[in-house]
């Protein structure tokens, strides 16, 4: 029986235990880092900073989320359309080879691609160095400790030379919008150091007054004259003195010095010297502890929204303590714990929760309403040249760093990425005629600031063109977790021009009569044809099918909600009746990624595309479609475990939708292999870092937030018409655990508590008390939730 509006409570067995997320969520080491993949993340959205905290030599690699090179371009080949039909007819004859030589004749984009601007990079803004001085080269340093709290988003380090203990404390504001660091000796006096701003190039620091400004202007491609930006590096002193010397900030015998450093671009022609000199202002006016609450208030406006707890780490596991020696966990520093919870595989639940809060606080620090969604690196990049130009790429990249985002609860930070793709439709349009006079909009494997849409330079790669149909996906999750019709209405045109691009080039294949995209691939892997040659090109992959059926139904039905576009409505739902269905089984019991039961040259490839219809799609669940979840079952085997850190985290998803908890908590295990390697990785030894950001490698973000959403996709599912409460548990976390303030789908947020296995509280609010169905302890129900949260 339900009371009305009451909170419903399922059968209780309650316990002594304490819950609650009440252990701080630090990172924190015992010795500076010796390298970038050491360095602790900060970011407040736009401006990141990554100090390395060395005694002698500190070097802060700044960025900003907008400094970018390049510039909009029209890469479009116009005559491409006309080579259509021709590569059709070689992909109907079997001659996928030659179609694909054709695509990389005449169907790529024009120009360099990629490869150079005006493509563009995203590029760190610079690095801040603070060379210290304590009187002497050879002193000696004690008692070091560096650390990132996820609970306050501040940074700090400490240590004594000579008896003094000096500290230093960071945070990128999300108060003024600025870099703030503090040093400060307990000693009077004792703070000698010497500050300096630089660039690798496009550089140029001048002091004036007493202030460094760094500013530059960075490559367009056309003529040189990119995006503009600027630094100015000032510092305020409490006793000492302070000189410019040679282009640098010389502080003698000060006992505090707070560093602030303003930073901006003139992406979208920002007036951003006025706004630095503004912000500036503003900041060495307050206190230094009245600027930094502001700073945590505001961040944990955000982060406070979700605590986990995942309890002990059941019996069975060993103590995880091998470096340890009998320490307690909380006295093991992160990169040793991290070394341990791989040795011990996995006796510490404390690790997998702060590295899914970790995912919350990397989403929140590197993305923010009205500037750009989380690019490859997040928001910190200390190269000029980053790994795949620190691009948005389209074909998993950018779509994983949004997943954790609705289900733990920052609905907000979707937002950025639906601008992103706003603003690439007309451009997307031109790319639809010039390559398949097509209507609606299109876009394929990579995307920048600058709206590019046009193939890549590659057909092996560059012609996947669900690009535009995944972006859209996304953005109905947004409006699917939040149920807010006023966004839906503003996307509606975008994923109303992506399904009529798809819905006016797809072609009937003769011997199915299925409707398929023509040319297409299965995003960068490849197979052997039956003449023993390989290929990457096709018709009608998976993926294409998956997202396009996805596509359509959720445009059919924003339709539907909105009011509008009936004839259209009515056009699509035939359409979708001629799709390929979500899946097909293959001979060895797989799901077939093609349309043609090809065998692939890797069997190990990292891209999976084909599992897109078990997620981030539902099309495939094990209760609706039992043998194609056996057949992704089997894929999933076929393929192991092993992967850049992104298809493990992927991997770790499907997992959890098959209801496998163990299976995904050995992801997470997988996922959590320590490693400092930086070469480019296309195969097997992805892991993390000791800064708990995840290697591909190289460092790539996509790892952290597909880990964070494959944690809480273990606790909590929402996509099959009703909320499912513990859904893929592992024995590890059995024990007992707490979270609070999930969200599903439909606007509720979910709390829940869990005892050897078992829920035995919860609570789903919603703005207004409204039925809903809820699985708990294997049973379907449906209840009240409650009133607002
Ligand atoms: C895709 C992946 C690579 C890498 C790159 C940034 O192309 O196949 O592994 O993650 O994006």
């Amino acid at each position: 029986m339900m009371k009305k509006y009451s909170l419903f409570l399922a059968s209780l067995v309650l316990t002594h235990h304490s819950f609650g997320q009440s252990r701080p969520l630090t990172l924190w080491y015992d010795k500076p880092a010796s390298n970038w993949e050491e360095t602790l993340p900060l970011g407040n959205g736009r401006l990141g900073m990554m100090p390395n905290s060395d005694v002698s030599k500190e070097k802060i690699v700044l960025n900003d989320i907008t400094l970018w090179s390049g510039a909009p371009q029209d890469a479009n080949n116009y005559e491409a359309y006309k080579k259509l039909p021709a590569i059709r007819l070689l992909l109907l004859e079997g001659k996928n080879d030659e179609a694909q030589a054709l695509i990389d004749q005449s169907f790529i984009c024009t120009g360099k691609g990629s490869g150079d601007v005006p493509f563009g990079c995203y590029q760190t803004l610079g690095d801040l160095e603070l060379q210290f001085d304590y009187g002497d080269d050879r002193f000696s340093f004690d008692h070091y400790k560096r650390e990132l709290s996820l609970n306050n988003a501040v940074a700090g380090c400490t240590y004594q030379v000579k008896g003094v203990t000096y500290k230093r404390e960071y945070f990128t504001s999300f108060g003024d919008d600025i870099d703030i660091i503090r040093l400060t000796a307990d000693q009077p006096g004792k703070l000698n150091v010497r500050v300096s701003v630089s660039r690798p190039e496009r550089s140029i620091t001048t002091t004036k007054g007493n202030e460094l400004e760094m500013s530059g202007r960075l490559d367009n491609g056309i003529d040189g004259k990119g995006m503009s930006y600027l630094a100015r590096v000032h510092a305020q002193l409490k006793g000492g003195e302070l000189k410019t010397v040679d282009n640098a900030l010389v502080i003698r015998n000060a006992t505090e010095v707070i560093l602030y450093v303003a930073a901006g671009t003139d992406w979208k022609k920002g007036a951003y010297k006025e706004k630095i000199q503004q912000v500036l202002a503003t900041a060495v006016k307050k206190t230094y502890e009245s600027q930094k609450q502001q700073h945590i208030t505001n961040y944990r406006k955000l982060f406070d929204r979700v605590t986990l707890d995942l309890g002990v780490a059941s019996a069975g596991t060993s103590t995880g303590d091998q470096a340890g020696a009998g320490r307690p966990p909380d006295d093991i520093p992160t990169d040793v714990r991290i070394n341990n919870f791989h040795q011990s595989q996995g006796a510490d639940n404390y690790l997998p929760g702060l590295f899914f809060q970790f995912g919350r606080y990397l989403t929140i620090s590197s993305t923010r309403v009205g500037l750009l969604p989380p690019n490859l690196q997040g928001l910190w990049a200390n190269q000029i040249h980053t790994p795949w130009n620190g691009d948005y790429h389209l074909d998993i990249n950018v779509q994983m760093n949004h997943w954790p985002v609705e289900v733990t609860n920052l609905p907000e930070l979707d937002l950025p990425l639906a601008e992103l793709v706003k603003g690439m439709v007309s451009h997307g349009e031109r790319t639809a005629k010039a390559y398949y006079n097509a209507e609606g909009w299109v876009a394929h494997v990579i995307t920048n600031p600058w709206g590019f849409t046009e193939p890549g330079e590659s057909a092996s790669w560059g012609v996947t063109k669900v690009g535009s149909g995944w972006l859209c996906n996304n953005l109905w999750e947004h409006y699917a977790f939040t149920n807010d019709t006023a966004y839906l209405r503003a996307v509606y045109p975008v994923l109303k021009g992506a399904a009529l691009f798809y819905n006016s080039m797809l072609i009937e294949e003769p011997k199915t009569g299925w409707l398929m995209t023509a040319p297409s691939s299965s995003p960068e892997n490849t197979f052997y044809l039956p003449n023993g040659k390989t290929a990457s090109i096709c018709m009608g992959p998976t993926i294409d099918n998956q997202i396009i059926r996805e596509l359509f139904g959720n445009v059919i039905t924003a339709s539907q909600l909105l009011g509008t576009d009936g004839s259209l409505r009515q056009r699509l739902s035939k359409r979708l009746e001629k799709l390929p269905p979500p899946g097909q089984v293959a001979k060895d019991g797989r799901l077939m990624e093609w349309m043609e039961d090809y065998k692939e040259t890797d069997v190990h490839h990292r891209h999976v595309s084909h599992l897109y219809g078990l997620f981030p799609a539902s099309l495939i669940t094990p209760e609706s479609t039992p043998d194609l979840a056996a057949a992704c079952r089997a894929t999933l085997e076929a393929r192991g475990d092993d992967g850049p850190s992104w298809s493990i985290a992927y991997k770790l998803l499907w997992w959890a939708r098959l209801h496998d908890g163990n299976r995904a908590y050995k992801l997470i295990l997988q996922l959590m292999n320590p490693t400092l390697a930086t070469n480019i990785n296309y195969g097997a030894g992805g892991g993390i870092y000791p800064n708990l950001l995840s290697a591909g490698p190289p460092f790539q973000i996509d790892g952290n937030f597909g880990t964070t959403a494959g944690i809480a996709e273990m606790l909590l599912q929402s996509h099959a018409g009703f909320i499912d409460l513990l859904p893929a548990l592992p024995d590890a976390w059995k024990a007992s655990g707490e979270v609070k303030g999930l969200k599903a789908r439909g606007n509720f947020m979910v709390d829940m508590k869990w005892k050897d296995g078992k829920i035995i509280n919860y609570r789903i609010y919603s703005v207004q008390p409204r039925k809903v169905k809820v699985k708990v302890n294997g049973e379907i129900k449906e209840i009240m939730a409650t009133h607002s949260y």
